[in-house]
């Protein structure tokens, strides 16, 4: 365990993580400078009244004295790149995020930690639900939503802990370690903060650095980079999750059965699953191979896949209006979960609304779903002109502009049978403050249609 009492810790930006992390080190002794570009009167007050041994506020953009302290923690999405940090690395001092600093408090043999580029929080999600059934104090944290910071000390330490974690956080990871480790798939999305694509791949990896006694990497072998990354892996065993059948260890998706061929952990179970689409059928493989390596019994894991319904934002059903059903998949934040969410459909009968900020990523790739299963096209956000010059003369457009009109123009426009799929590939940034209020204000919209007509 690190011992925080007087050490002097610099905790850069205050979102949830960093507010997290700065109350946990105040009780816990530190001596603390904060800084956030935006003031935050009633949290200095909340923190001032928590600290031991005081805390200096620092607002604004120039941080100072960084370079005077013992530990930086930084919140997730600040860059590395950043100017101030290069004083700070000159002289080694550890720059951390959150889970770096709870990694010292937690017992690395109860964690399971899941990173990829899409399906993470499901795949988090559905492995603690799971967990749940047979150990009920098991914790659910992280970049899901809930600060790791939040959950130390665990009330009990023996608890399972599922931690969501992102490239991000991982980018600093240092000692920070869980006996198993999940790699769901890896697509481009981030390079902006990361610099490119492999260095995006390795801040993912740091998750597999460390390791004390048995341990795993629970990988898909259905996606190509995740599958040659795990070649990079050492001292872990591999255990593959397939649906498509050509994995020869591991567990997989046959004739309608999960099959688990993991030495020791040997099943076939054919549980109906309430969440739909290849992607969640490789999300349930994913999590039932974690949640078997923590010793669930058979019939816990039936009956945790059978119950789990699936996340909010994340194709999740919003109702249905004179036969005209709304799906709200507003997660979707880059073009990889947009096509995934248009593969989970069988019907061509989908109304389509793309758009918000573009994340510099090519649109191509979706052309050819959206020939094939979209109907109409509604763009919203600033990213509409690209989305449009990127996907070409393939389907009917219609230029919404904001997320209420899209809602209203596609329901007046479909027919019994249509769907309404937000899974807009972008981020929400140009008009929301984040993914989840864009996917309430769909559903708010949905309400009031299914009320009015
Ligand atoms: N700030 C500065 N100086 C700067 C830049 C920012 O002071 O130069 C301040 C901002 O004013 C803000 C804070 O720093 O107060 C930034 O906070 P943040 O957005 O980095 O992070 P948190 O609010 O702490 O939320 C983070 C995760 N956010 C990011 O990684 C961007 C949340 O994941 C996570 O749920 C939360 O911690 C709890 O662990 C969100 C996310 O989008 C959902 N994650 C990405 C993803 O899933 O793809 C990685």
């Amino acid at each position: 365990m690190l011992d925080l009492k007087n050490k002097k810790i610099y905790v850069f930006g205050l979102g949830i993580s960093g507010r997290s992390a700065a109350l946990f080190l105040a009780k816990n002794g530190a001596s603390l400078i904060v800084n956030d570009i935006k003031k935050d009167e009633r949290f200095a007050e909340k923190l001032g009244s928590a600290a031991k041994n005081g805390v200096e506020f620092v607002w604004g953009e120039h941080p100072c004295g960084l370079a005077e302290c013992d530990i930086v923690i930084k919140s997730p999405g600040i860059s590395l790149k950043l100017d101030v940090f290069k004083e700070v690395r000159r002289k080694n001092i550890p720059v951390w995020t959150d889970i770096e600093l709870a990694g010292y408090f937690l017992n690395s043999r109860n964690i399971t930690a899941v990173t990829g580029t899409n399906g993470k929080s499901t795949v988090s999600a559905l492995t603690a639900h799971i967990l749940r059934g047979q150990f009920e104090n098991t914790i659910l944290a992280g970049n899901i939503g809930l600060p790791v910071c939040d959950v130390i000390p665990l009330e009990d330490p023996d608890s399972p802990v599922v931690l969501e974690v992102s490239s991000y956080q991982l980018e600093c990871a240092e000692n920070f370690a869980a006996r198993i480790g999940v790699l769901t798939n890896i697509t481009p999305d981030h390079l902006g903060h990361h610099g490119g694509m492999e260095e995006y791949i390795s801040a993912k990896l740091k998750l597999f650095d460390n390791h004390q006694g048995s341990c795993y990497a629970v990988v898909n072998y259905d996606d190509n980079i995740t599958r040659d990354a795990a070649k990079k892996i050492k001292n872990r065993d591999i255990i593959f999750f397939s649906v498509s059948g050509k994995a020869k260890q591991g567990i997989f998706f046959e004739r309608g059965s999960i099959i688990s061929r993991i030495p020791g952990f040997e099943i076939e179970i054919t549980p109906r699953l309430k969440i739909f689409g290849v992607h969640n059928l490789q999300n349930a493989l994913c999590s039932a191979a974690c949640a078997l390596l923590m010793g669930i019994k058979k019939e816990q894991l039936i009956i945790g896949l059978e119950s789990f319904s699936g996340l909010e934002h994340r194709l999740e059903h919003a109702g249905s209006v004179k036969g005209v059903a709304f799906v709200n998949d507003s997660k979707s934040t880059n073009v990889e979960s947009a096509i995934t969410a248009l593969k989970a459909f069988d019907s061509k009968n989908i109304r389509l609304i793309l758009g918000g900020e573009d994340k510099g990523f090519s649109y191509a790739p979706l052309k050819e779903l959206v020939k094939n299963k979209v109907k109409a096209v509604y763009l919203i956000g600033s990213a509409a002109p690209l989305i449009r010059d990127g996907l070409g003369p393939i389907a009917e457009f219609h230029e919404s502009g904001d997320l209420k009109t899209a809602v209203i123009e596609a329901y007046n426009n479909s027919i019994q049978g249509d769907i309404v799929l937000l899974s807009p590939a972008c981020a929400s940034f140009d008009q929301f403050e984040n993914f989840e209020q864009r996917g309430r204000c769909f559903k708010e919209v949905v309400n009031k249609l299914n009320q009015h007509g």
